[in-house]
């Protein structure tokens, strides 16, 4: 690539984070937050005093995105572009106490032109059943998962699905490689308690991954697990696109050289820059919360953080047999894997989902968990306003 090129893109990732950035910034009401974020953006000044001239400030581009949620691309005839992004809140309740049973899952590969950041830039998505992730799927130890799987008849390509909860070849991934209109199916049986990814298995499998197939299945220790108040799916990717002329906008190409040396433009929580920034995990002050938290990948190993909180529990490499760990600051969670994070949320705030490896925040790895509720000076106290009024919306 191009240095002049790489300035681009640099750029271009120094303007969306920015603009992430400052929104949260004057939404933000947790101090404890508000020292973090800075520090982050800290990062994001330093990356931007190494930019040539002609660098659009921050001021500038959040001026171009006023209104930007609403943003579609930018022809007025278009067509409102879809939404891949699966909400946090989008899974099944806990499996009620019972004895083994055959469940079905349904799963369809679906390709899908869709919105790939507020900016109105979109990007051809592969996905299960038209999100990223895919469906959670939640089964109980001992039952047996009957598959069917279906690769939609306009699909371009042969897909398939490979569950790590799978005992047998593959993970199913040959039982189910279908052309462009076919359905196949098998089944398994849950041996193994867990937090486990599913994914596509069809060469190049990173690629695959990496369009946005991939997902996660919970199977429930027999006994249950503990009552939460609150249960969120949250799933890291990375998306290789290629650079556009400055300024332009719309459909971003993969770049399949930045594939094959695992350098991403984009990592996204749930498919989308910022994506969880538009769709928070929400809660409220005293209430428990539990993540389910995996790995798409395809390649990098994410150090998940939650900006101004600390997990009272992690489930380490989403073993549910092991004893939980206790007061984590981040946990790292490996493509391919997954982990189950507790939280008991005392104060309230808007706090940051992260990879503690910052400079992904900037390519749009972060999202929100907004917490409501009154004060609790007991656990955080500012000795000053949080915020001046002009930093208030
Ligand atoms: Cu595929």
């Amino acid at each position: 690539m191009e240095s002049n090129e790489r300035w681009a893109a640099l750029k271009s990732y120094f303007n969306e984070t920015n603009r992430i950035f400052k929104e949260n910034l004057n939404r933000i009401v947790t101090p404890k937050g508000i020292k973090a974020l800075a520090a982050v953006g800290v990062l994001g000044a330093a990356l931007g005093q190494g930019l040539p001239s002609g660098f659009a400030g921050e001021e500038q581009h959040a001026a171009d995105h006023k209104g930007s949620a609403t943003l579609t691309v930018a022809t007025p005839q278009a067509a409102k572009p879809a939404d891949i992004v699966l909400p946090p809140t989008a899974l099944p309740g806990p499996i009620a106490k019972r004895g083994p049973k055959t469940v079905e899952v349904n799963l369809q590969a679906v390709e899908v032109t869709a919105k790939i950041d507020n900016a109105g830039n979109t990007f051809n998505y592969w996905t299960f059943n038209g999100t990223v992730p895919g469906p959670f799927e939640r089964v109980r130890e001992g039952d047996t998962v009957h598959v069917t799987f279906t690769n939609a008849k306009d699909s371009m390509l042969m897909h398939n699905v490979d569950f790590h909860a799978v005992t047998g070849p593959g993970g199913g991934a040959v039982a189910t490689s279908t052309m462009p209109g076919e359905t196949k199916g098998f089944s398994f049986k849950a041996l193994n308690p867990g937090v486990y990814v599913y994914h596509c298995a069809t060469p190049p499998v990173a690629q695959h991954i990496s369009r946005g197939m991939y997902g996660l299945i919970l199977v429930e220790p027999k006994e249950g697990l503990p009552k939460v108040d609150h249960e969120f799916y949250v799933m890291q990717g990375e998306i290789h696109t290629q650079q556009q002329q400055a300024g332009a906008k719309g459909p971003l190409n993969e770049d399949f050289q930045r594939l094959m040396d695992e350098m991403p433009t984009h990592y996204v929580f749930n498919g989308a820059s910022g994506a969880l920034i538009d769709k928070p995990l929400k809660a409220k002050v005293g209430e428990t919360v539990r993540i389910y938290f995996g790995v798409g990948g395809p390649n990098k190993i994410s150090s998940f953080h939650v900006i101004g909180e600390i997990f009272d529990k992690v489930a380490p490499e989403g073993s549910l047999k092991a004893v939980p760990l206790t007061n984590v600051q981040t946990t790292l969670v490996a493509p391919g894997g997954a982990t189950m994070v507790e939280l008991k949320l005392e104060a309230p705030g808007k706090y940051m989902l992260v990879d503690h490896a910052l400079t992904r925040a900037m390519k749009g790895g972060v999202g929100v968990l907004d917490v409501e509720g009154p004060e609790n000076p007991e656990v955080f106290k500012a000795d000053q306003p949080l915020a001046p009024p002009s930093m208030k919306h």
